[in-house]
């Protein structure tokens, strides 16, 4: 069904008259119903909000992959049916109660996250109307950025011997640092700074450079070629960021780099090589449902290995922009209307089609780069979450891209196009889910395989159960038939058992195609580890573990990252 939201008014007069202003204050709580807080109070909600919630919610809390959390927001259905809710109706022991328990919905539970003390904040403080984060101009960006080592200083070759294609990044979340892993010796080659809550990394064309993300903003270029990996330069391109990728076409390698916000709600352009920033674009604008957002928020990117551009998804708003990045002076940008609440995604096998995940609207979009249009909305189960997703020939359908999901306990399969002859027969089956692999419960966020290996590795990090969210799921695509095999990550550890449940996140490939990287993503003062798997017996070869590895979430090996291999 399609809805049509409209802002409440209080929210809509608020967000029209900050818009621009670099407010930093709390807005005063408008709507007199709700709990008083002291400024102490709202300070340190604020926080917890952009530490814990934003991402889900927003930041002006309309709602994306979580629900509406304003004080009141309306609704008119198609039919004229008109909604009204919000935090403020249900008050604050019913928030803290789902705050603390979580919901049937897809809400985890914060109860042993966040103290009740927290809890209590936080109930009170979501029934406020939400304080507006100042803009983020180029000039902020311009006062941001730190050339730390300027290109004349930079080695003129490769000064280690290290076989950098095989590099793996690992973003070590809450420690807000990299570990740079030789692929080869499984040796931590070196740990580095980075941004708040470090997101993913990604490579230059060259494989040079290694470009990683914070949630603030703060974005870090690491040169590989000195004696050690040395961070070169540094920008920040908002307040909340989760993307950036690389200009991959021919001509282009290492020339520019995107970064994509959820504040402000805009992308930045900036030189590759140095970070200076060069060009910021707003992505506020209408909806495809023909409703003005304030803050539709920046999430996947890729670089178009065929063309110069990158296909930006916009979140809230359902449009996926190919940005062409030939004349950045004249920037040509293609906006192309899909599904609202785009999130992650890839390529298909031929890299002509993206395929994105409009989580919250539980479909696929994909787009056709050759033709700038777009190809299919596919129906699919409830909120794909595929990472970049995963791309195996079928025995029975041909070439499938695939998904997870966080809230069913299946994996889609995807029909995807293909020019080669012995494909043809596979038309028919295009752009339609042709089989669902049965998981052992909901809760995925990665999938992965390799096209060497006939395997298909599948994570349960959101699910409930101890056992299935510190395992992974292993199928054979000789025989889709048969159950996948459970890989017990935790116990294969050998740490001992942790109070908080130690989540096994993200298979990676090495270049090889011939051993998976499993992260074991512990809390942040449980000892966590990588685990690595031989992928043709899946018998564990080697544990990565030592203090410094904190949180290892994302892990991106150079060579698959850089030439999309998935
Ligand atoms: Fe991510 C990719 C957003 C939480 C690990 N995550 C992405 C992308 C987006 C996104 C938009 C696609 C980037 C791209 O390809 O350009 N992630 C968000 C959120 O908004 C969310 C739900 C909540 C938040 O507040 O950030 C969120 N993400 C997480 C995590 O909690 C994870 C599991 C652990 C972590 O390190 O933060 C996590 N996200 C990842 C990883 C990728 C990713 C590992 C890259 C997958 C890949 O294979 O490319």
């Amino acid at each position: 069904m399609t809805i049509t939201s409209k802002l409440s008014k209080v929210g809509f007069v608020a967000a029209f008259s900050l818009l621009g202003m670099a407010v930093t204050q709390a807005n005063a709580a408008t709507a007199s119903a709700a709990p008083a807080l002291t400024a102490a109070e709202m300070e340190a909600g604020k926080l917890i909000y952009f530490e814990r919630c934003a991402g889900c919610h927003g930041v002006l809390r309309k709602g994306a992959t979580g629900k509406n959390l304003e004080p009141h927001w309306e609704q008119v259905l198609e039919d004229g049916t008109k909604l009204e809710g919000g935090t403020l109706s249900l008050g604050t022991k019913r928030l803290e109660n789902i705050i603390a328990y979580g919901t049937e919905g897809g809400m985890v539970n914060y109860d042993d996250i966040l103290t009740p003390e927290e809890i209590s904040l936080m109930a009170k403080y979501i029934q406020n109307e939400p304080p507006i984060p100042p803009e983020f101009s180029l000039q902020d960006m311009k006062d941001s950025w730190n050339l730390i080592v300027p290109l004349d200083e930079r080695p003129t070759k490769q000064m280690n011997k290290v076989n950098l294609k095989n590099v793996f990044a690992i973003t070590l979340r809450d420690a807000g640092k990299l570990a740079l892993v030789d692929g080869d010796t499984h040796k931590i080659w070196k740990i580095l700074e980075s941004g708040y809550a470090v997101h993913i990394s990604r490579f230059s064309a060259s494989g040079r450079y290694v470009y990683t993300t914070g949630r603030d903003g703060l974005t870090t270029v690491i040169d590989l070629w000195p004696e050690e990996p040395v961070t070169v330069a540094t920008v920040r391109f908002g307040s909340d960021m989760r993307s950036v990728d690389v200009s991959k076409f021919e001509g282009y390698e290492d020339k520019y780099l995107i970064g994509g916000t959820y504040w402000p709600p805009q992308f930045g352009i900036v030189d590759g090589l140095t970070l200076e920033p060069i060009k910021v674009v707003s992505t506020r604008g209408q909806t495809v449902d023909g409703e003005y957002h304030p803050e539709p928020r920046v999430a996947s990117i890729v670089a178009n290995p065929k063309k110069p551009e990158w296909v930006v998804s916009v979140k809230e708003t359902g449009q996926i922009l190919l940005v062409n990045y030939t004349d950045l002076d004249n920037l040509e940008i293609t906006s192309i209307a899909s599904s609202k609440f785009l999130h992650d995604g890839g390529w298909d096998a031929s890299k002509r089609y993206f395929l994105v995940a409009a989580n919250a609207s539980n479909q696929v979009a994909a787009v056709d780069t050759q033709t700038g249009k777009l190809a299919a909305i596919v129906d699919t189960a409830k909120i794909p979450h595929p990472g970049r997703g995963a791309n195996f020939t079928h025995p029975e359908f041909g070439p499938v891209w695939s998904t997870g999901h966080l809230g069913d306990d299946v994996v889609s399969l995807i029909s995807t196009p293909s020019e080669e002859k012995k494909n043809a027969k596979y038309k028919d089956h295009n752009w339609k889910v042709v089989q669902e692999l049965k998981m052992p419960g909901a809760g995925n966020l990665f999938v992965k395989t390799h096209p060497k290996s006939t395997n298909f590795w599948a994570d349960a990090p959101m699910n409930p159960e101890r056992e299935i969210a510190e395992s992974v799921y292993v199928f054979d695509l000789n025989d889709l038939s048969k159950a996948p095999r459970e890989l017990n990550v935790g116990k294969d550890s050998g740490l001992p058992e942790g109070k908080a449940i130690r989540r096994a996140v993200q298979p990676e490939y090495n270049q090889a195609g011939d051993e998976v990287w499993i992260s074991l993503w512990g809390g942040k003062t449980d000892q966590s580890a990588i685990v690595i798997y031989d992928d043709k017996t899946l018998k564990l070869k080697k544990v990565i573990t030592n203090p410094e590895i904190v949180t290892p979430t994302g892990k991106f090996n150079l060579y698959n990252t850089m030439y999309d291999v998935y």
